[in-house]
């Protein structure tokens, strides 16, 4: 039988990479784009391990060239748009860099889609955050509440989110977006506030840092982990029907909250190290986020196997392992 061939955007990123080990596992092709950077041998990291297996070329989601001609070249069968400026405070520092590759990033991906390759299914990295400090009577975030966002990032997302749908209906592509909510992994950028936290309670904990400076502690998260979204990701662009559906553990906890819960797994107290410093503060703060995954769940089957304790326990041995004595 012909091997399926999957082309992602962001495959050296936290997703990409596992997306690309699962879709290995799974028989396909995997073909992605990676941005030219000045340091490349750390710009791959995370695919290192399957560079042998998986295709790669210099591309950008702005340089409509790249991707057209990649699109053209490699005909994929399925489409993975989740390269993108991820960081939502850093999209209010580089507001501009940020709205174009995550919305008319989203448009370029789209046009050489629908131009080389408009029989292939197309998946589009959606956000939670999206819906900003909208919350139903409930206390949960669904695909049908209300998007107010509330950064650069939140807005831009909403574009991708909408032109996708427009080009579904108008042009009749399988075109879907999965809604994410936040997930991590021991893969997860250092300046995101779960790594951020447990990589230093294990810096202070084996005595190579002193203080953890943190900005806004009391905003609410539902974290999952990558491995379980990038399985719903395949999931939702092999439903027969193009459609948007929320991924979400229904769990959420504080930043405090995940403080404790590092710190007193390595048997400190955080609030003798953590420190609020303003320069992490947001202009503007999504304060709670509780997603409704009960439509993946019911049409698509999909449901997490990672909770918020065994996540975090694997980032705390991943850490832990990096500065361990052994690594010293
Ligand atoms: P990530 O680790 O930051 O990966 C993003 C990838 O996109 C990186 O490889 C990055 O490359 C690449 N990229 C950035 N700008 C690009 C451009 N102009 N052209 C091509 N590639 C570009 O993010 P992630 O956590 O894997 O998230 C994957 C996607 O899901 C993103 O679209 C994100 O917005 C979305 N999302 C994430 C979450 C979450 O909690 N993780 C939740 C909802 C939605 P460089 O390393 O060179 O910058
Ligand atoms: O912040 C607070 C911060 O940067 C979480 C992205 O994957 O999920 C992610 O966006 C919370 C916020 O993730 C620090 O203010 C406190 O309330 O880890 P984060 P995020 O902003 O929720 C969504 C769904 C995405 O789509 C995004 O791509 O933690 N916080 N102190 C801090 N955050 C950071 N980064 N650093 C701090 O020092």
């Amino acid at each position: 039988m012909k091997k399926r061939k999957a082309f992602i955007t962001g495959i050296a990123g936290q997703d990409g990479s596992y997306l690309a080990e699962y879709l290995l596992e799974k028989g396909y092709d995997v073909y992605g784009i990676v941005r030219r950077n000045s340091t490349p041998e750390h710009q791959e990291s995370r695919i290192d391990h399957i560079s042998d297996l998986i295709t790669t070329e210099y591309g950008d989601l702005l340089d409509c060239t790249s991707i057209e001609r990649m699109i053209r070249v490699v005909k994929p069968d399925e489409i993975y748009n989740i390269g993108a400026q991820s960081h939502v405070g850093i999209s209010f520092k580089i507001p501009q860099f940020t709205v174009k590759t995550n919305a008319l990033g989203v448009l370029n991906m789209l046009e050489a889609y629908r131009h080389n390759c408009p029989e292939a299914r197309f998946y589009q990295a959606s956000s939670s955050e999206m819906f900003g400090n909208t919350v139903d009577e409930d206390g949960f975030q669904r695909e049908t509440t209300c998007m107010t966002p509330v950064s650069p990032y939140g807005c831009s997302k909403v574009f991708g989110y909408n032109i996708v749908r427009n080009y579904r209906k108008s042009y009749k592509l399988h075109a879907c977006n999965g809604i994410l909510f936040n997930h991590e992994s021991p893969r997860r950028g250092s300046n995101f506030v779960t790594n951020k936290i447990v990589k230093a309670a294990a810096r202070i904990k084996l005595g190579k840092q002193k203080k953890l400076e943190l900005g806004n502690m009391d905003s609410y998260r539902d974290w999952g982990h990558s491995k379980d979204y990038v399985r719903a990701m395949h999931m939702i662009i092999n439903h027969e029907e193009a459609d948007d559906f929320v991924i979400a553990t229904g769990q959420t906890h504080s930043v405090r909250e995940l403080c404790d819960y590092v710190f007193t797994k390595l048997d400190m107290d955080y609030r003798d190290y953590v420190v609020q410093n303003p320069k992490y503060m947001r202009p503007e703060e999504l304060k709670y986020l509780k997603g409704d995954s009960s439509k993946a769940r019911s049409v698509l089957g999909w449901k997490p196997k990672y909770t918020f304790e065994t996540l975090l326990d694997e980032m705390i041995v991943h850490w832990l392992g990096v500065y361990g004595e052994k690594n010293v």
